[in-house]
């Protein structure tokens, strides 16, 4: 696993590794006895025959009641991460719009009333810079297909569905650049769909919107949530001018 930089994604490392070391006690005390009994109870001369048990209620009344303690355990817990992932606080620090489209993301911010943004081409991977130790909200767009906003460092992904706008919220601990891409195969340039996040501090995150807002071409009135634009620069390596909020 990747280091986990946000509060939520500790959670889900955590129930990670816990279910990796209540499968691994199961599976050696498992294979101990599919290995052990034939050694333990061969048969070691002709003239004795091994008991000949039909069955053992004790141990028959474990091996139902155990495996459904396991199937609670590993639901309850699944239930109280997930519960931690998608968690939704009232007022988030932030909010950015994150389009996938055919075939890269544009990121929104929203900036002084109006909407700041960067959109990114197969050539040219786009960075989504948020503040550190701040709620983060994501809310996922897509104008065309199902993609999947997904950040490793965050351990956290979600679909992006036509119609049917998800979000999740992060909370990022540490200052730094991680990677981040489309998980659901989209297409013909979907191992295109790359990003960065950068996590800076919040003077940095500040400049960085006022460094945007600067620009007409990346600043707009409303979030930009169409995808044409992307997939027409993929294709042509040109855009054309009529499609509103584009930028070289
Ligand atoms: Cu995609």
């Amino acid at each position: 696993m990747p280091e986990i930089t946000t509060v939520q994604g500790e959670h889900i490392l955590h129930l990670w590794q816990g279910a990796w070391i209540a499968a691994l006690v199961t599976g050696v005390i498992t294979w101990a006895l599919i290995i052990g009994v034939p050694i333990w109870f061969r048969r070691r001369s002709d003239d004795e025959v091994p008991v000949q048990t039909r069955y053992n209620l004790p141990i028959e009344i474990f091996y139902t009641i155990f495996p459904v303690i396991m199937v609670i355990a590993f639901f309850s817990q699944t239930v109280r991460v997930q519960n931690v992932a998608l968690e939704h606080v009232e007022d988030p620090d932030v909010v950015v719009t994150v389009v996938g489209q055919k075939w890269q993301w544009t990121f929104n911010y929203p900036h002084d009333g109006e909407n700041v943004f960067v959109s990114g081409t197969g050539d040219d991977i786009p960075q989504l810079v948020i503040p550190v130790d701040k709620t983060i909200e994501f809310e996922l767009y897509s104008p065309d297909v199902i993609h999947n906003f997904g950040i490793p460092a965050f351990a956290m992904r979600m679909d992006v569905v036509p119609g049917n706008n998800n979000s999740y919220q992060v909370t990022p601990t540490e200052i730094g650049v991680y990677d981040g891409k489309c998980y659901e195969l989209c297409g013909a340039y979907h191992s295109r769909m790359l990003f960065t996040v950068a996590v800076v501090s919040e003077a940095d995150y500040e400049a960085y919107l006022d460094d945007l807002a600067a620009s007409e071409d990346t600043s707009s009135d409303e979030p930009i949530k169409g995808g044409k634009y992307a997939e027409e620069l993929i294709t042509t390596g040109e855009h054309d001018d009529e499609h509103e909020g584009g930028h070289e």
